[in-house]
């Protein structure tokens, strides 16, 4: 499966292709709709947000609402594209503006703004929640929360008892926080670094269940699963870093401590730990897939750091255009339709098929393989 996007922030909309999606699978728009939806919410998102009502329009692709196995085509149409577009030349640091005016010799940030914003996520999140369909026809589940916002994280009692149920209930959180307590304090906080011309970063848990053993593979490095994910989540605007299970925290233990031994219950192998975060040698083991991304505080602030005018080359403060004071919430969404793009595409390669029905006998016929093994 791959895909593109094209679309500025304030242009007529965003436009995607999605390819490889197998035959006969209903491309329930509502779903999609449904996705693109929960990306717009998020305590400290800017008012751009009440201003957009994203619906996915199908071009290509489907017939009767079911795909025909020709490329999918979407458009999602800017309502937010009425604003006067001035040219940037106070570059933000931490932005685009400044290497895209120089790498594209451009007249200022503009142009770097309007593509570089995450306004492109939408799109994104359009085509992985197609791959969420695909991925539910195997009952493959994906899930985010946030556990931390500037610097409050929640509590390590909340963190080590979520159980799928809370997972189900992260979207009646404002800001997708499953500890309570937390959660108020966090949005006293969004609302003080707004007051102060300030922005937040955050770190997101997403987590897949249900994931088969075997996807990705030890054998070449750019096949790893991980290295797959990686890619696809750092490429998230904002993202700094991304960690799988223990992930940093792993440097603290000894071998002995690290790695989830192996149990067999009649039927099938299994851990009753997942410091791995259900990948091992670049391939998935059957547990949870457990990732954690950090992005950084959004870089328009209402109240500039320094910069240089490059017209005059005189030290000045950076340009403000209505912005997000935090928009991690809303990343933890990007992330989860990533991940669905990055397993669907991975058990297409696995499971091949270019009609579902086919794609599944293929899928059980590997189940029944490696059961009893
Ligand atoms: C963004 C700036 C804001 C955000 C935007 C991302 O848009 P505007 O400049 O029109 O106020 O709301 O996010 C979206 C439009 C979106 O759909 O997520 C930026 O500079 O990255």
């Amino acid at each position: 499966i791959r895909y593109l996007t094209a679309g500025e922030s304030h242009g007529d909309g965003l436009v995607g292709i999605i390819e490889g999606i197998p035959s006969n699978l209903f491309l329930d728009a509502e779903f999609i709709n449904g996705e693109l939806k929960r990306r717009q919410r998020g305590y400290g998102r800017s008012n751009r947000m009440a201003l957009e009502k994203d619906l996915v329009k199908v071009l290509s692709g489907i017939d009767r609402g079911y795909t025909t196995g020709n490329p999918i085509s979407f458009m999602i149409e800017n309502r937010g594209k009425n604003i006067e577009l001035i040219e940037i030349t106070r570059p933000r640091p931490g932005h685009g503006d400044l290497t895209g005016t120089l790498k594209y010799n451009l007249k200022g940030g503009r142009n770097v703004l309007e593509r570089a914003s995450a306004r492109e996520t939408a799109m994104r999140v359009a085509l992985g929640a197609t791959c969420k369909l695909l991925l539910k026809e195997f009952n493959i589940q994906i899930y985010s929360h946030i556990i931390q916002i500037g610097d409050v994280k929640i509590s390590e009692e909340v963190y080590s008892n979520i159980k799928e149920m809370d997972l189900l209930k992260v979207d009646e959180s404002p800001i997708r926080v499953l500890d309570k307590d937390k959660e108020k304090e966090i949005i006293e906080m969004i609302d003080k670094t707004k007051e102060k011309g300030d922005t937040l970063g955050g770190i997101i848990e997403v987590i897949a269940k249900n994931v088969p053993i075997g996807l990705g593979s030890y054998t070449h490095w750019d096949r790893k699963i991980d290295g797959k994910i990686a890619y696809g989540i750092m490429s998230i605007p904002g993202v700094k870093g991304v960690e799988f299970g223990l992930g940093f925290d792993a440097c603290g233990k000894l071998g002995s401590q690290m790695h989830d031994e192996i149990f067999y219950d009649g039927q099938r192998y299994y851990r009753k730990t997942n410091n791995a975060g259900g990948i091992e040698a670049g391939v998935t083991n059957g547990e949870d897939i457990v990732i954690r991304a950090v992005m950084k505080p959004i870089p328009t602030l209402k109240k500039p750091l320094r910069t240089v005018d490059i017209e005059t080359k005189e030290e000045t403060v950076a340009q403000f255009e209505r912005s997000d004071v935090c928009a991690v919430p809303s990343a933890s969404i990007v992330a989860e339709n990533i991940l669905a793009y990055i397993l669907a595409n991975e058990m297409t390669l696995k499971f091949g098929g270019d009609s579902i029905e086919e794609m599944k006998d293929n899928f059980n016929n590997y189940n029944k393989l490696i059961e009893n093994r």
